[in-house]
């Protein structure tokens, strides 16, 4: 009964959502309620995700996890139909006031409380009433609908004292109220499919149009290794919201203060008449299992953060900047990084268009050498500040520094056509990355063999993984590949080293 109720309001709110922007009730409490669980339980259920996804080789492991993430959030929602149902039905038991009255006043206290959370996750956009009344009158109509049935159910018991003819009413209204939900909720859910659908990535690309800077190189990659250069709509996408904020670009600014000489509030446009930096990167996870795909390479374009910060005068006590961000997530960047590396930027694009809404738009930091957890998406603001401050993931006992690790990875075992003097060439590849520290030596080893040095590509930029390649007669049967490498600086890649079994026909 709960569930029959509650999923028509799942899927109206899923289609006010998709239609117009306005908020998904399912998706923000559990938002919330990750947010406010202590970092253990979430780096538990992250482990145990990504764990599964292994096991179980989940295509993308990144859209997985949100489709894992978001199939929770719903179900918790129906769950706490159920419950709520089942409560608000003992309560009309015990009261004398009408069901329909008490739902009425139950919805609005239910949709009050969802206001609240909706305000402290900053997703109402200031200045727009809508949002605010949809969230509560959907929670209205529902709490209503509670009463409503509940009359419906309890009216016939005076007229019909024989019980047999109430049965069946009662059965009648069941049917139709199960009926009416489903059609309701597949209503809600196919208009918002339909309507509803968002292109990511419209418009020219720089690649489309522009050879890769690599494109001259001797080593070309081996068969079946993951792309190079990773499409948009290929790129991994890790964040806490289950919904990504939706920012107005026209309206956002950057506001950079505190302990600064000339605070600034910048429009996007300020940012794009800033003479450009352009960067070929690769970003990764620290949750990325090795081997995994939440990792890939893009080309960035911002404005270099050391310039910016000349034009506002930071103050000479400062040390570090705090960056904030629209979803609450936020992190501390030394300034002692930003003044050794001019390639640290705001970054406004990708791939030559405006950031996905997914990826951060409008605004997002560029760090080298640092995992994806210390680099903000949805940038609102910038302080200067004079002291360390642990952040979004640090403050839940994340590593603090979030250095890369070297690593290296065996994406790819392919076997050739034979050459006409009968020899058949097996081609090994994958990616080794270092953050910004190059990578000098990748070695493979063969059935615990010795190690092999492989071929190793030109890399796209100096802050991007390079793809390399052995290529080798094998005989028939299976085999086990392991990968290791060495950085630029001569640092051996820390263990466990990648492996792959294959077959080879
Ligand atoms: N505002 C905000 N920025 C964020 C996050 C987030 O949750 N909120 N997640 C970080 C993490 S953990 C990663 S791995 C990268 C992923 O960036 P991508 O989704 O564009 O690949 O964003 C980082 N920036
Ligand atoms: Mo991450």
């Amino acid at each position: 009964m709960g569930a029959c109720l509650t999923a028509p309001l799942i899927a109206w709110s899923y289609a006010g959502w998709k239609l117009l922007g306005l908020p998904f009730l399912p998706f923000d409490l559990f938002d919330w309620i990750t947010r406010s669980l202590p970092g253990s339980i979430v780096t538990l259920a992250i482990d145990a995700i990504i764990k599964a996804g292994q096991l179980w080789r989940w295509g993308s492991l990144a859209a997985a996890a949100k489709t894992v993430e978001q199939t929770m959030a719903i179900v918790l929602l129906l769950a706490g139909g159920v419950a709520g149902g089942t409560v608000l039905f003992g309560l009309l038991r015990l009261s004398e006031e009408p069901a329909g009255l008490l739902g009425v006043i139950l919805g609005f206290a239910a949709g009050f409380m969802a206001l609240l959370i909706e305000q402290n996750l900053n997703r109402i956009p200031t200045g727009s009433i809508l949002p605010g009344v949809w969230v509560v009158s959907t929670c209205v109509i529902w709490g209503g609908a509670f009463g409503y049935v509940y009359n419906r159910l309890s009216a016939p018991r005076d007229l019909e004292p024989h019980g047999v003819a109430f049965d069946r009413v009662r059965r009648r209204l069941l049917m139709g109220l199960g009926t009416a939900a489903v059609l309701c909720s597949a209503a809600g859910t196919l208009l918002a499919a339909l309507v509803g659908r968002r292109r990511e990535g419209v418009g020219e690309r720089w690649s489309w149009s522009h050879p890769l800077p690599n494109a001259a190189s001797e080593i070309a990659p081996a068969p079946g290794t993951r792309r190079e250069f990773t499409p948009l709509e290929d790129h991994y996408r890790i964040d806490i919201n289950t919904r990504a904020p939706v920012l107005d670009g026209g309206r956002w600014r950057l506001q950079i203060a505190g302990l600064v000489n000339r605070p600034l509030a910048l429009s996007l446009d300020d940012l794009r008449a800033e003479a450009p930096t352009h960067q070929m990167v690769t970003l990764e996870c620290i949750s990325d299992p090795i081997g995994g795909d939440l990792i890939g390479t893009t080309r960035w374009t911002g404005v270099s953060l050391q310039r910016l910060l000349t034009r506002v005068g930071v103050a000479k006590n400062a040390t570090h900047l705090r960056i904030s961000s629209a979803d609450g997530f936020f992190e501390t960047v030394p300034l002692e990084t930003i003044n050794q590396d001019s390639r640290v930027m705001l970054a406004y694009a990708w791939d030559g268009l405006p950031l996905a809404v997914e990826h951060g738009f409008p605004l997002r930091i560029y760090i080298p050498s640092v995992y994806g957890m210390k680099q903000p998406k949805w940038i609102a603001a910038i302080d200067a500040i004079d002291h360390f401050e642990a952040g979004y993931w640090v403050s839940r006992g994340w590593d603090r520094e979030g250095r890369v690790k070297i690593e290296s990875v065996v994406d790819s075992v392919k076997t050739g056509a034979a050459a006409p003097d009968g020899t058949r060439l097996t081609s090994v590849g994958g990616y080794a990355y270092s953050g910004g520290r190059g990578v000098s030596k990748v070695e493979v080893q063969i059935d615990g063999g010795g190690w092999r040095a492989a071929r190793i590509r030109e890399p796209l930029s100096d802050t991007t993984w390079v793809l390399w390649r052995l290529d080798l007669p094998l005989a028939a049967g299976e085999h086990i590949f392991v990968v290791r490498c060495e950085s630029g600086d001569a640092a051996p890649q820390p263990g466990p080293l990648h492996s792959r079994r294959a077959t080879i026909a």
